[in-house]
């Protein structure tokens, strides 16, 4: 607000009225801050103070106007050449409004005695200031004595007429304060006794601690205490949706301000704090007590209908118990908790459990892990549909934990605690006979083993293959290091059965700390990122070659489970014709598998690279490790689906491991993940055609593959059906062709593969059998000396004594008939032409021989010999 400027003073005797206003205003005039509450602001009183001045002739108020025409209430006397002033001038009635202790502010200007000519005797440089309490606004008109003086006020700066001329003059400012107040208002009085002054304005004002939100307390606004030095303690009341035992503290100064906070309130459950509020946790998120900082995410299967939960609701079939805390997760069946000790013998021992109390859904089975104590890296799982199992194989005298849990649709339940029993002692009859027993135990020991040589070696010999005798419901397995150890009925995990895929990889898959691997170069491309090759350096153990999977950066949270998904499968596999995971880095980025490393890459390159360079035995070597690898895999009921050339790992040793068991050609399974032709998930080639028709993958159309790759490593890395398009590969194989012999191929060999390729697959041989044969071979190297020669791959060709027997022409009249010279079947037969391999040597002198004189029939008939021919070359043989 800019004040109208007054005129320069007239000459004469001084007069208040000669105020530089307009410079009164730079001083500023001061306002109210946040801890002070104006009781009375002259300046902003728009109408009339009300004050009252006595005498007549002592204060004068100013009738001057700002530019917006509201009255500037300013007060002036001048009476400094005159004796014994006695002027006072009285506010009207001031409310305290409940505070006991007020300040007084006053802002005016005060004129120099010495610069007054003449007036040094009477003039004076101060005036006084008092105040008389009063309940109501009827008490101004008490007698000048019954006024309680404040302070004489006194100017810290004075103008001279050389100010007035200059327009310059400060303004004084002086506070006082008054207290402590008992009545409900006051009036305050400005005596002059001879000074000349200018009140340009007074400010009446109590001071406060502002409300104020300090640890989730609301503190309301507090009027300072009566005397200057007093801290009021004041009570916090906690904010909407917190809680506290003990209400909060903070202590008001008489300056207005908060000091020394004690106690807090805490955001209540369901609400978390934020910016000095509780706000509710979000859907998904849960905060289970007010002494519980933030909202936290709802553990693994749990979630929440609404916001501010206290807790997490438990998906459908899962569950937690009532003393599990809140940030549990929700798991499968509830623990099993009784576990009981049955009979107990030297070897073995029984035990039976109580299903747990909520299973949480039909029990589909239990699975008890147990291990030697203090060697639990060595551990067999047996799974049971009933509720009590036998574990047997046990060493005499040896203390055993077990620890058992439930399957249900689910999945599985945590552990049980674990349980500690011990087997019986060797020898329980007395010292003096002990020879007895330990003779007898040596001799049936020794019996037994010889039983076990027998029967292996009769079962070699007949290629046999059968599991060892077991509970149908019971499956047993043995771990070492997290490995699948003994032969017995094993079982591959499929890692989609877990719900944390995390879980499953940290199950089967080593966490290898990264700074024990050191990358050397990058060998090629995977799917998804580098392969490099590199050192692993295990503390306590040599340092190994390997090779390095790596994921990508920026990749997905999908691909990171598929990724990982093939060491959860890997992980499962203990074989020497299987790639070994040595294990994987999760922890620190970027992501790996670390397997063995394999010297000579890929197959399928390295007999590119190597065409002709081995012998035959060396290839049947080969195929022999990997039929012996799918073996093992198909005995843990594992599925290869993609079994080839490019995805068998071999060695320096000539050595064939499988490898490649990425999860999403498993996917495949998925109905949502269609079959697709155009170059998708099913490599064609090498493909049974059930798997690609109806999708019916099985160890046997893994059997098929495995003809595939035979044929590849036969032919040194050929490509299956060479250039032929997807669609008439399967449309060839559909109507019974099936690739030629390799060249040089030993016919034992081919006729493994054609064995491979029935079209029934309950024909196929199985992987034990595969083995067998190749292991026959292997010891009878002479078996291998009769290829497959162009005459018999004719023969082949032309079916009725295939090694199928199984030709598309069952008969020489078929033939004919179907070229449309049936007329000379009867003639062909007479001459001892009754079957496809004698007719596939007939040359144009046999024919002319055989009376076939027409050109055009002999051209018929050899045309259709050559044209099969040809298929045969071109790589079609029809069975
Ligand atoms: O034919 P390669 O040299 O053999 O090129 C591929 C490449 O990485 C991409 O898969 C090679 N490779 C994969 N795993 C291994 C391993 N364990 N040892 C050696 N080389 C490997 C593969």
């Amino acid at each position: 607000m800019l004040r109208v400027p007054r005129p320069p003073p007239p000459p004469g005797p001084p007069r208040a009225g000669l105020l530089p206003l307009a410079l009164l205003l730079l001083g500023g005039l001061g306002s109210a801050d946040g801890s002070e509450v104006n009781l009375l602001d002259s300046r902003s009183v728009m109408g009339d103070l009300g004050w009252i001045a006595y005498p007549k002739n002592g204060w004068e108020e100013i009738g001057e106007v700002d530019e917006n025409y509201a009255p500037i209430h300013t007060y002036q006397v001048c009476r400094v050449m005159e004796q014994s002033q006695n002027n006072w001038l009285l506010t009207s009635w001031i409310s305290n409004r409940g505070a006991s202790r007020i300040f007084v502010e006053l802002k005016f200007t005060l004129r120099d005695c010495n610069s007054l000519p003449g007036g040094l005797g009477t003039c004076k440089e101060t005036f006084n200031m008092y105040y008389f309490e009063s309940d109501d606004e009827d008490g101004r008109n008490v007698r000048e004595n019954q006024y309680i003086k404040i302070d004489t006020i006194a100017a810290d700066e004075s103008f001279t007429e050389l100010d007035l001329g200059d327009r310059v003059m400060k303004l004084n400012t002086e506070v006082r304060d008054v207290g402590p107040l008992t009545k409900k208002g006051f009036y305050l009085a400005f005596q002059d006794v001879g000074a000349c002054i200018a009140l340009v304005s007074v400010r009446v004002y109590y001071k406060k601690c502002p409300v104020v939100v300090r640890n989730l307390a609301i503190f309301p606004d507090t009027i300072t205490g009566a005397d200057s030095s007093q801290l009021l303690e004041v009570l916090g009341s906690c904010v909407n949706h917190s809680v506290t035992d003990e209400p909060p503290r903070m202590h008001c100064s008489a300056e207005g301000e908060w000091l020394v906070p004690i106690g807090k309130c805490m955001c209540k459950a369901g609400y978390e704090e934020k910016n000095n509020t509780c706000q509710a946790c979000r859907l998904g998120f849960f905060k289970d007590s007010p002494q519980s900082q933030m909202c936290t995410k709802c553990p693994p299967h749990s979630y929440t209908r609404e916001e501010a939960s206290h807790f997490c609701i438990c998906e459908e079939h899962y569950f937690r118990k009532e003393t599990d805390p809140p940030t549990m997760a929700c798991t499968t069946p509830s623990i099993i908790t009784t576990v009981k000790k049955g009979k107990v013998a030297k070897n073995s021992i029984s035990l039976s459990w109580q299903e747990p109390d909520r299973p949480n859904g039909i029990i589909l089975e239990y699975e008890i892990k147990y291990f030697e104590k203090d060697q639990e890296t060595s551990y067999t799982i047996i799974k049971s549909k009933e509720t009590k199992i036998t574990a047997d194989g046990l060493k005499p005298a040896s203390a055993y934990v077990f620890q058992i849990r439930a399957r249900t649709a689910a999945g599985y339940g945590g552990f049980s605690r674990r349980f500690e029993f011990e087997t019986s002692p060797l020898l329980a009859a007395s010292s003096d006979q002990s020879q007895i027993p330990i003779i007898a135990v040596s001799v049936t020991v020794g019996v037994i083993l010889l039983a076990i040589v027998i029967g292996f070696l009769l079962s070699g010999r007949r290629c046999g293959y059968s599991k060892a005798k077991q509970d149908p419901e019971e499956e047993k397995m043995h771990f070492h290091n997290g490995h699948i150890k003994l032969p017995g009925v094993r079982t591959y995990i499929d890692p989609h059965t877990y719900e944390d895929p995390n879980q499953a990889v940290h199950e089967f898959a080593k966490e290898i700390e990264a700074s024990y691997i050191s990358i050397e170069r990058v060998i090629g491309a995977g799917e998804f990122g580098e392969v490099c090759s590199g050192r692993l350096k295990l503390p306590g153990k040599r340092e190994l070659p390997v090779a390095i999977k790596t994921l990508k950066v920026g990749y997905t949270e999908k691909q990171r489970r598929d990724f990982l998904g093939e060491a959860s499968i890997m992980g499962q596999f203990d074989h020497p014709n299987i790639i070994h995971l040595e294990g994987v880095v999760t922890k620190s980025k970027p992501v790996m598998i670390v397997t063995e490393y394999m010297e000579n890459g890929s197959l399928d390159t390295f007999l590119k690279k190597n065409d002709g360079q081995f012998t035959v035995i060396q290839l049947v070597g080969m195929l022999r490790g990997m039929a012996s690898g799918m073996k093992y895999l198909s005995d843990m009921g594992y599925v290869h689906r993609d079994l080839a050339a490019r995805n068998v790992l071999i060695n320096s040793n000539l050595v064939c491991k499988v490898s490649d068991f990425g999860l999403s050609r498993i996917l495949e399974d998925d109905p949502e993940a269609a079959y697709t032709t155009k170059g998708g998930k099913i490599p064609i080639r090498w493909t049974a055609p059930e798997a690609i028709a109806f999708r019916k993958f099985t160890s046997a159309s893994d059997v098929w593959s495995y003809g595939i790759v035979m044929w590849e490593v036969v032919s040194y890395g050929e490509r299956p059906y060479w250039e032929m398009t997807n669609q008439d590969v399967i449309k060839a194989v559909e109507e019974g062709y099936r690739l030629p012999s390799p060249m040089d191929c030993p016919a034992a060999l081919y006729q493994l593969m054609l064995n491979c390729w029935q079209k029934d697959r309950n024909s196929r041989p199985k992987f034990d059998e595969i083995v067998c044969m190749l292991d026959k071979l292997i010891r009878n190297p002479s078996s291998l000396k009769t290829l497959v020669n162009a005459s018999s791959r004719v023969s082949n060709l032309l079916g009725e004594h295939s090694p199928l027997g199984n030709g598309v022409y069952r008969s020489v009249g078929e033939w004919l008939e179907a070229i449309k010279m049936g007329r000379y079947a009867e003639i062909f037969m007479e001459n001892g032409y009754s079957s496809m391999d004698a007719v596939a040597q007939v040359t144009l002198e046999d024919l002319r021989r055989l009376g076939v004189t027409l050109v055009g029939h002999q051209k018929k008939i050899l045309n259709s010999l050559q044209e099969m021919k040809v298929q045969l070359v071109n790589g079609m043989v029809p069975l």
